[in-house]
């Protein structure tokens, strides 16, 4: 992998990067479709592609437990078994095992789960988790880590920013495939400022190519997410690539931007598209409502996707009503669009510096509040 910042913003701290993975390069501040279970839910590659999509996250933890990452492996890696030829980024399992609840335990050589599927026994480490990335063969792998819930005290962050530090570096002696597959590093530290740094410190002198910031979003107020990062992104280092993980509502693309994020990724605008809801520039809508079922117009009548132009809300909420899937893929193909070309928008606005002034419309356009 190589990172290149190419320009940085003069009155925030966002820069316009340029990364390159064995698969693709793309332009950075950068959104990543979730597309869990080797599927960005109800999109083919090429419907992918046609948006603009450059990377997209896999799941260890799903792919190990269903299909198994040895037939993924017997497929060829996870870019042939799903036919995608853009770069894909894996995230470790550590999170997706830490949100099982009473389902898993965690212990110094890892944690030990019960599948979601079956209730059957499962053990996921540093090393199982490297083993798994490198069957999947991921252009981006993600060390595996503890993600703390909010709220947490002290002593427990602490001793768990201790222990993510001693994952990170099994992780690192554990990966085998160096040239092919980039490791990135994940800062945990809660709402700690001293945790934070601590974690910042440890991770980095252990020199990833990339690094995450995570346990953010996960249940504390926005405010606190963002002082925890103008905190943290200044402890990280500048020629590095910075990922802001599970994070990517259009308030919070913006304001990760301006302090210095790089790469997101979020299953909001697919899952809610799902539920019947889609982006527009003056804010969310849900177009599964009785409102629309005469609005013969488009979802959003600045949008220029492919589902804009070629079909009505009123068509639309007739699909979902009536439980028809293709209801699904336009509002999941519209959805993406609209925060992927979000995310070209604001990389335009970089390289013009005018990205404050692009947030200002964006937000009042949107309704949300602008502090
Ligand atoms: N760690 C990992 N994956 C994650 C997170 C984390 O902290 C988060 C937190 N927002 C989302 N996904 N490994
Ligand atoms: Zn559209």
């Amino acid at each position: 992998m190589k990172f290149d910042v190419v320009k940085k913003s003069s009155n925030t701290s966002a820069r316009l990067g340029r990364l390159e993975t064995c698969h693709n390069s793309f332009s950075t501040p950068i959104f990543m479709p979730v597309g869990t279970q080797a599927t960005v839910k109800t999109m083919t590659p090429d419907e992918l592609e046609e948006i603009g999509a450059k990377i997209i996250l896999g799941n260890t933890y799903h792919l190990y437990l269903r299909p198994g990452h040895e037939l993924i492996r017997e497929a060829g890696g996870l870019h042939k078994f799903m036919n995608w030829n853009g770069s894909i980024l894996t995230d470790s399992g550590g999170f997706q095992v830490f949100s099982l609840g009473e389902l898993r335990e965690i212990k110094e050589e890892g944690v030990t789960f019960r599948s979601h599927i079956d209730g059957s026994l499962h053990f996921i480490g540093p090393e199982t988790s490297m083993e798994i990335q490198n069957a999947l063969g991921s252009d981006i792998m993600m060390a595996f880590d503890e993600c703390i819930p909010y709220p947490a005290t002290y002593e427990y962050v602490l001793r768990s920013v201790e222990r993510t530090t001693r994952w990170a570096e099994r992780c690192k002696k554990a990966h085998k495939n160096t040239e092919t597959q980039t490791l990135f590093g994940i800062v945990q530290g809660g709402v700690y400022k001293e945790l934070r740094k601590k974690s910042a410190q440890d991770i980095t002198s252990l020199d990833f190519e990339g690094y995450a910031i995570g346990g953010l979003s996960v249940g504390e107020p926005k405010k606190m997410m963002y002082e925890m990062l103008d905190f943290t992104v200044p402890l990280l280092p500048d020629e590095r690539p910075r990922y802001l993980m599970g994070v990517g509502t259009p308030q919070d693309l913006f304001e990760g931007v301006i302090r210095g994020i790089d790469m997101f990724d979020c299953v909001l605008p697919t899952r809610i598209a799902r539920h019947g809801t889609v982006f527009t520039k003056k804010g969310k809508l849900v177009v599964r409502n009785a409102a629309y079922a005469r609005d013969f117009g488009p979802l959003d009548p600045t949008c220029d996707c492919y589902v804009c132009r070629n079909f009505s809300r009123a068509y639309i909420r007739h699909l979902i009503s009536a439980n028809e899937i293709l209801g699904l893929r336009l509002t999941t193909y519209h959805n993406l669009y609209f925060l992927i070309n979000l995310m070209q928008k604001i990389q335009k606005a970089i390289e013009g510096d005018y990205l404050l002034e692009l947030k200002d419309e964006f937000f009042a356009d949107f309704g949300i509040p602008n502090i």
